[in-house]
């Protein structure tokens, strides 16, 4: 039977083959949005102005990745070479990192001149023009010019030593510690070049739940050979820091930020570090949060800590990335609150080379999760946005979930200062910062596709596109990945793009409505646990989210409940003070309401919520059948994987459904709506349901 199918697949291929263009040959991801791997053959000329690692590395991604049928010479030149400043372009915007491509007259020769004013503006100027080619546009009329919004793009690896993958769901970290420095797995490089194609010019290399070893001398000297194999790709290396490294492996008694020992020790270690990696980017800190070390451990404030930090790699140009998720079970206030009570008042209190990295949202990578409140609260500091492109909540590696409008949904929010939005805060414009960064927690490993699935690939591809430019809009995003990906064909471009640009409501569709959040099973997060309510921490339990009983369900944040909601701007806050003026979608996030609660459709809450959990399933159904629509038009290795992905998210849409249905049935005891499916188990059954090997738990 098997082979009967597959022998009527290959001839309906080769049928297919013959009347369309062919699918690509096998592919198995690893290329990434970069689809040629051959030098160029044919007419096209390019020329090289200047010589620089960078510079020749500019070139040879052209020869690479350009059409041989491309028919203008192009020329990569600084715009500081001779015959670009004679041409008197407008360069000086281009800053540091931008690029301007254009076509020009160098020597008497009409060419394609890609320049900049750095050799890293030059790369990405190639990456620019590449993409562009890529995504249907010609080499001859191309006129393309950009500069990065914010400065710090980076990923965060949250990488251990011994290999694994703080939610990782695409194989081992890349880093093979245990080899580096003498081994520099030519992977590295490619890591490299990918991350240049889309704008990252920063990674921080190991989890934010740091070991102190990571800052010991061979460690260094690991971290040093990775450095060395980015810099050409512009690309600095970044640590995150054990804040308890000085008694761990420095023998002090203490990590106390205010002691003067303390201070020198981080001072000894920084400049250690930058005698092995000159460009070394400088720390990321999880400090206080989920039991990590901080300087609350000595009643002295994240600041304090921060700052010290910031004074030892200040001389050398470095910066501390500190981050704000912090909660704790001792405090009884609303987790939501807590970042914000605490950071706030430090506002003005950081040194300069130091940033805040806020999470979107105040609690944890929610499928949907209003803006953090510390955006447009501490104008006096430069917010980082840390952003999650490994999907922990999100269905992890098997569901398609494109994180484009998850991202952009919080980028576009206005603070409800004047028209300032999260956007503005983050790249400094609405209060004039220099110092701004984009971080997102990577969802890389050594999977052959990287990211354990083709459609993960383009959650990078997006935040290093976002991280450039946040105004970007995410399906223009989601279609020129989708064609560099699969080709420019619209009979794949379409459907792939709607269905990306679907995926991630159909997963907070299934998962929870109406702005709930946290309902997953314990410690992997994988699956549905609403019932959840034995944790030792109260804010672990989903219950403590949802809060349902049998009258209502959601969590009150308005002056009735928790007044989380006047963390927020007035004009912010008033609109979420009223379930009326709530947007629905973040309904149960702001308010505790009647099941029977009138949405705006004129639905009950109850009808509406089980609407929606079907919704999310219909819709993944729906992609599923347009998916196998491209079955002879996508090579067969990708859209096999995809297939299985689609099956697998099909089934555990309707777990998910099913197992929240049936437990908030077991609350308030209403029945379904007329016509809606009962759930195919008991509750019993779903909540025995365990998974003690899911990938991605930290141990
Ligand atoms: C690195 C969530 C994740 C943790 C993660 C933490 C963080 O709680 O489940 O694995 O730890 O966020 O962002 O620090």
């Amino acid at each position: 039977m098997k082979a009967m199918r597959t022998l009527v697949r290959a001839s309906a291929m080769a049928v297919t083959a013959a009347l369309l263009t062919a699918p690509a040959a096998a592919e198995d991801g690893y290329r990434l949005w970069l689809r040629s791997d051959a030098p160029a053959e044919g007419p096209i000329a390019i020329s090289r102005l200047g010589d620089t690692p960078t510079l020749r590395l500019a070139e040879a991604e052209l020869r690479r990745d350009l059409p041989a049928a491309a028919n203008l010479p192009v020329v990569v030149a600084l715009a500081s070479d001779p015959a670009v400043s004679a041409l008197r372009l407008p360069v000086a915007e281009l800053g540091n990192e931008g690029y301007l491509v254009r076509p020009s007259s160098i020597g008497g020769r009409q060419v394609l001149l890609i320049t900049g004013n750095t050799d890293r503006g030059v790369l990405y100027g190639a990456f620019a023009l590449i993409r562009h080619v890529a995504s249907g546009g010609q080499v001859a009329n191309a006129t393309l010019r950009s500069a990065p919004k914010v400065k710090l793009r980076v990923l965060n690896h949250w990488d251990n030593l011994d290999g694994t993958v703080e939610r990782g769901y695409s194989g081992e970290s890349l880093w093979d510690w245990w080899k580096l420095p003498d081994y520099r797995d030519p992977r590295y490089t490619d890591y490299a070049r990918a991350n240049a194609s889309i704008g990252v010019n920063g990674t921080v290399l190991n989890n934010v739940n740091a070991k102190a070893d990571s800052l010991t001398a061979p460690y260094i000297a690991k971290a040093a050979a990775l450095a060395d194999v980015f810099r050409p790709w512009g690309i600095r290396v970044y640590l995150s820091a054990r804040f308890s490294a000085p008694i761990e492996i420095g023998g002090l008694k203490t990590a106390d930020p205010r002691d003067p020992a303390v201070a020198a020790w981080w001072k000894a270690k920084a400049d250690e570090i930058y005698r092995a990696i000159p460009d070394f980017g400088g720390f990321l800190v999880k400090a206080n949060s989920e039991g990590q070390p901080g300087p609350r451990d000595y009643g002295a404030s994240h600041a304090d800590g921060a700052n010290m930090l910031a004074a030892a790699v200040k001389p050398h140009g470095g910066i501390v990335m500190w981050r704000a998720f912090v909660y704790a079970d001792t405090d009884p206030e609303d987790r939501a609150k807590q970042a914000y009570t605490e950071f706030k008042p430090l506002d003005g209190k950081f040194a300069d080379n130091v940033l805040v990295q806020v999470k979107n949202g105040a609690i944890d990578f929610q499928p949907r999760e209003p803006f953090h409140p510390l955006f447009g609260a501490m104008p006096k500091t430069p917010l980082m946005m840390e952003f999650q492109i490994t999907k922990e909540y999100l269905g992890q590696a098997t569901h398609l979930a494109y994180l484009g409008p998850l991202f952009t949904e919080v980028l576009e929010a206005k603070t409800g200062r004047g028209q300032e939005t999260v956007a503005s805060v983050v790249d400094g414009e609405s209060e004039n910062h220099q110092l701004t960064g984009m971080a997102g927690v990577a969802n890389i490993g050594d999977d052959r596709d990287w990211t354990g699935g083709t459609f993960n690939q383009a959650n990078w591809y997006a935040f290093g596109r976002l991280a450039w430019d946040p105004s970007l809009d995410s399906a223009a995003i989601a279609r020129e990945w989708a064609q560099q990906t699969f080709g420019t064909d619209p009979r794949v471009i379409g459907p792939v793009v709607d269905m990306m640009m679907r995926s991630r409501e159909a997963v907070v569709d299934y998962t929870g409505p109406f702005g709930l959040a946290h309902l997953m099973a314990t410690g992997h997060h994988y699956g549905p646990g609403p019932w959840v309510s034995e944790l030792q921490r109260p804010e672990w339990n989903p219950v403590y989210y949802h809060r349902a009983d049998r009258q209502g369900i959601g969590f009150d944040r308005t002056r009735t409940g928790s007044n989380a909601v006047a963390q927020y701007a007035p004009a912010v806050a008033k609109l979420y003070a009223s379930p009326r003026t709530t947007p629905e979608s973040e309904l149960l996030w702001f308010h505790h309401l009647p099941w029977d609660y009138r949405l705006k459709s004129g639905e009950t809450l109850w009808d509406g919520m089980v609407r929606r959990y079907d919704r999310g399933v219909a819709t993944v159904a729906a992609m599923r059948r347009e998916w196998d629509g491209l079955r002879a038009l996508v090579d067969t290795e990708r859209w096999e994987k995809t297939a299985a992905f689609l099956a697998i998210q099909e089934r555990e849409a309707r777990w998910w459904r099913d197992a929240s249905l049936s437990y908030w049935q077991s609350v308030n005891g209403l029945p379904l709506p007329a016509g809606a499916a009962p759930p195919e188990h008991d509750l019993a059954w779903y909540k025995a349901q365990s998974y003690p090997h899911a990938p991605g738990n930290p141990h």
